[in-house]
C-alpha cells in the first residue's frame, strides 16, 4: 500500500480523499494556489505545497508543477479527483513516466473513452447498447444528409472531441441539417481544435441514467446500480438519485451486467460511469467517464461501499475488495449540488460566508469545504457543498432533505438553497417523474 498519497485537486472533493486516506493510515499532501492557501483542504491534509498562482491553467492544472511537488513530499501516487486533470491521458503518461501511480484508469482507456467515436464503437463491440446513428465520424454534408435521411429526424450532430453537451446541434428536418452541420464543425473546431462530428437519432424525452462501474485490471469487475442524473441545468447537474426511480431490479441487473462485463473485457482499472440515455424502456449508451464523479456519494450510500478506498486499493495493484454478489442496495439516497450562485439567473457569487451550520444527524452527509469566515475564490467552479441524505426507501430520503436543508445555515453568500426547497413541492419531482428537459421548463415557468 502506498505510504503517501498527493491529492492534485481542491475543495470537497480534496477533503474526501484527505478522508480515506486518513482511514487508510496513509498521509495526505495537499496542493494548492495562492488563492487557497486559506482553503480547508490545506489544512486538513497532513502536508500542503503551493503549486502556483490563482488561474488553475498555472497551478491546479500545471503538470510539472504538480510533478515537482511529488518529487519534494515523496508522495507515490496521485489522486486527480473530478475535473482538472483527471481524464488527461497525456498527465497519466508523465505521472508514469515519473514512476508515479495515477490513481485511476490506464492512460489508453482514457485516451478511448475521450474520443467519442472510438468511445461508442468499443462500447457496441462489447454488447452494450448504443443509439442508432452514423458509422464513424461524417466527413461532408452530403453523407450527413443520407445517414439522416436514413434513420429519420430529428437528429443530432455531435462533436467527436466533445462530451458534456458542448458542440450538439439538432436538426428537426433536412432543411435544418445544413445550419446545425456546419455549426457543429465550427464549434467543434473552435472549441476542441477538432472539427470531426458524428450524427445520432434524437432522443426526445429521455432520462440520463448512468452505471457506476469499477475494475480492477485483473479481470474482476462490478456495477454499482445507477443514478438518475436527470435534473439538469445547462449541462450541469442539480440534483441526482440512486436507485433511479424509473429502474426495475430486473433491468439493474440486466444492464449492470453489460456494464461489468464490458469493463472486465476492456481491462479496465478503477472506478468508471457510463453514461445512458433512457427511454421506453431501453438503454442507449452515450459516453463513458474515466474518473470518480461528483455524485458517486449516492451509490456510497446504498451499497455502504467508500469509492475512494476502493481506488487507491486497486491503484496499489489489490483485487477489488467485493464481488457482484455482495452488493445489495439499502434503501434511497439522493444529492444536491448547492452551489455559490444567485436565483433566479445561477449567477456565481462568491464572496465571504459568515455563518457556516453544516446539519446532521441519521441519513445525512454534508461533504464541503466551507467553513465560517472562509472566503470563496471567484476563480474556481461554484460548487461548495454536497447535501446526501439516505433513507429507508425514496420518500424518507425526500423528507430527510427536506428537513436538512433546514438546518444548514450558509450566511453571507446566495446560493441554490432556495432551488432545492421549491423542487421538494414539485408533483414531478415527489414522484420521480422527469426527464432531462424537466428542469429547463420548471426553471423557465417560474420565471414567467
Ligand atoms: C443526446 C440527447 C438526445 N439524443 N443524444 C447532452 C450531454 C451529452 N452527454 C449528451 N447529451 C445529450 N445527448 C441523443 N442521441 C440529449 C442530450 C441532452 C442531455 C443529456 C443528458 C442530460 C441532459 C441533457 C440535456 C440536453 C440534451
Amino acid at each position: 500500500m502506498f505510504n503517501k498519497i498527493l491529492i492534485a485537486n481542491r475543495g470537497e472533493i480534496a477533503l474526501r480523499v484527505i478522508r480515506a486516506c486518513r482511514e487508510m493510515d496513509i498521509a495526505s499532501v495537499a496542493v494548492h494556489s495562492t488563492a487557497d492557501s486559506d482553503a480547508m483542504h490545506v489544512r486538513m491534509a497532513d502536508e500542503a505545497i503551493c503549486i502556483g498562482p490563482a488561474p488553475s491553467s498555472e497551478s491546479y492544472l500545471s503538470v510539472p508543477a504538480i510533478i515537482s511537488a511529488c518529487e519534494i513530499s515523496g508522495a507515490e501516487a496521485i489522486h486527480p479527483g473530478y475535473g482538472f486533470l483527471s481524464e488527461n491521458a497525456s498527465f497519466v503518461q508523465i505521472v508514469e513516466d515519473h514512476d508515479l501511480t495515477f490513481i485511476g484508469p490506464s492512460a489508453a482507456h482514457i485516451r478511448m473513452m475521450g474520443d467519442k467515436i472510438t468511445a461508442k464503437e468499443t462500447a457496441k463491440k462489447l454488447g452494450i447498447p448504443v443509439v442508432p446513428g452514423s458509422e464513424g465520424g461524417v466527413p461532408d454534408l452530403d453523407t450527413a444528409r443520407s445517414v439522416a435521411a436514413g434513420m429519420g429526424y430529428p437528429v443530432i450532430i455531435k462533436a467527436t472531441a466533445g462530451g458534456g453537451g458542448r458542440g450538439m446541434k439538432v436538426a428537426t428536418s433536412e432543411t435544418e441539417l445544413e445550419a446545425a452541420f456546419r455549426t457543429a464543425r465550427t464549434e467543434a473546431k473552435a472549441a476542441f481544435g477538432n472539427d470531426e462530428v458524428y450524427i445520432e437519432k434524437y432522443l426526445q424525452r429521455p432520462r440520463h441514467i448512468e452505471i457506476q462501474v469499477f475494475g480492477d485490471g485483473k479481470g474482476n469487475a462490478v456495477h454499482l446500480g445507477e443514478r438518475d442524473c436527470s435534473l439538469q441545468r445547462r449541462h450541469q447537474k442539480v440534483l441526482e438519485e440512486a436507485p433511479g426511480p424509473s429502474i426495475s431490479q430486473r433491468e439493474r441487473d440486466h444492464i449492470g451486467g453489460i456494464c461489468a462485463r464490458a469493463v472486465a473485457e476492456m481491462g479496465y482499472s478503477g472506478a468508471g460511469t457510463i453514461e445512458f440515455l433512457y427511454e421506453d424502456g431501453n438503454f442507449y449508451f452515450i459516453e463513458m467517464n474515466t474518473r470518480l464523479q461528483v455524485e458517486h456519494p449516492v451509490t456510497e450510500a446504498i451499497f455502504g461501499v467508500d469509492l475512494v478506498r476502493e481506488q487507491i486499493r486497486v491503484a496499489a495493484g489489490h483485487p477489488l475488495s467485493f464481488t457482484q454478489d455482495d452488493l445489495q442496495i439499502n434503501g434511497h439516497a439522493i444529492e444536491v449540488r448547492i452551489n455559490a450562485e444567485k436565483l433566479p439567473n445561477f449567477a456565481p457569487c462568491p464572496g465571504q460566508v459568515k455563518t457556516f451550520h453544516a446539519p446532521g444527524g441519521l441519513g445525512v452527509r454534508m461533504d464541503s469545504a466551507l467553513y465560517g469566515g472562509y472566503r470563496i475564490p471567484p476563480y474556481y467552479d461554484s460548487l461548495v457543498a454536497k447535501l446526501i441524505v439516505h433513507g429507508r426507501d425514496r420518500p424518507e430520503a425526500l423528507a430527510r432533505l427536506r428537513r436538512a436543508l433546514g438546518e444548514l445555515i450558509i450566511d453571507g453568500i446566495d446560493t441554490t438553497v432556495p432551488l432545492f426547497f421549491a423542487l421538494l413541492e414539485q408533483e414531478a419531482v415527489r414522484g420521480g417523474d422527469y426527464n432531462i428537459h424537466w428542469l429547463e421548463k420548471f426553471l423557465a415557468e417560474a420565471l414567467e
